[in-house]
């Protein structure tokens, strides 16, 4: 597929998508997010793509779905969209992603960040669940994924206002890593993007895993599916690496197998 709404690249097992509709704010419209799927699916399926970087520009990582694409728009039209099913697809993307956010990152672009699984953002970076202006509340899982990240209370403020924070509040709050000085934001996503890759990548996917599982199940059953892939993780060679290295005082080499 060739993209007019992304950049695409790949830096040894760092793959690195940045929004690119930077008229609009990189506003996600529905050619973007296929775009965006198509490509995180195409790193699923690349062995040599350990770990990807999602981004924006300087201005906005995202200021939320194209509003453009709401005017006139009917509940089944709504639903006739793969919207949900292109969201559902980014959810269910196995291999880490981190959201290195400068600028706007509001609604949908919010959500979006957090449905990565680490979140570093420039100095810049504000963040807000606007929908609420436009007559809408989140749709792409910001009333469910915020409050799990910020709490209820903070949530409800940011959701029913429509007011934007800025990085280090964010950060307070627990939405965010870290906050970077924007110049750097990108080399401390690639250095972080690194430091996964080089982990065996099975263990790493069953850690998303295992993790995500934690924020919606009761603890037994969540414990009970940990249990069951650490078990997995014995069938590896990466497994085998790791512990024969460590005792043979060497460096182990993953090769995700
Ligand atoms: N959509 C379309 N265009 C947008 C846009 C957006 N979300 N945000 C900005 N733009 C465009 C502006 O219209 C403007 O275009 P021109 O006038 O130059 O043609 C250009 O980007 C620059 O924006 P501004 O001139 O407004 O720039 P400012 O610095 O003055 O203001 C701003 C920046 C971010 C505060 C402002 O642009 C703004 O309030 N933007 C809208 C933010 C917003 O309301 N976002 C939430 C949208 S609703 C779902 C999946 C996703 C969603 C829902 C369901 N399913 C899976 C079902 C998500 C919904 C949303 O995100």
């Amino acid at each position: 597929m060739a993209y007019q709404n992304i950049l695409v690249s790949t830096e040894e097992s760092v793959a690195i998508v940045t929004l690119n509709r930077p008229d609009v704010l990189n506003a996600l419209n529905q050619a973007t997010m296929n775009e965006l799927v198509d490509a995180l699916e195409a790193f699923d399926h690349d062995e040599t793509a350990r770990c990807v970087i999602l981004t924006g520009n300087e201005r906005a990582f995202a200021a939320g779905a194209d509003i453009n694409e709401f005017r006139g728009a009917t509940p089944v039209q709504m639903l006739q969209e793969p919207r949900f099913l292109q969201w559902e697809r980014i959810r269910r993307f196995p291999k880490p992603i981190i959201a290195a956010v400068g600028g706007y990152c509001l609604g949908g672009g919010c959500e979006l960040a957090m449905l990565c699984d680490i979140i570093i953002a420039a100095e810049t970076a504000r963040f807000g669940q606007p929908e609420i202006n436009l007559g809408l509340i989140p749709g792409a899982g910001g009333t469910q994924r915020l409050p799990r990240a910020v709490g209820k209370y903070r949530a409800m403020e940011l959701i029913v206002t429509g007011r934007q924070i800025p990085a280090q509040l964010a950060y307070e709050w627990g939405l965010v890593n870290r906050v970077v000085p924007a110049e750097v934001l990108l080399d401390e996503a690639r250095a972080l993007a690194r430091e996964i890759a080089a982990k065996p990548p099975v263990a790493v996917r069953l850690a998303k895993e295992a993790i995500l599982k934690s924020l919606d199940t009761p603890l037994d059953v969540g414990l009970d599916h940990e249990r069951r892939l650490f078990y997995l993780l014995f069938s590896t060679e990466d497994m085998k690496e790791g512990v024969e290295a460590f005792l043979n005082k060497r460096r182990a080499e993953f090769k995700g197998r």
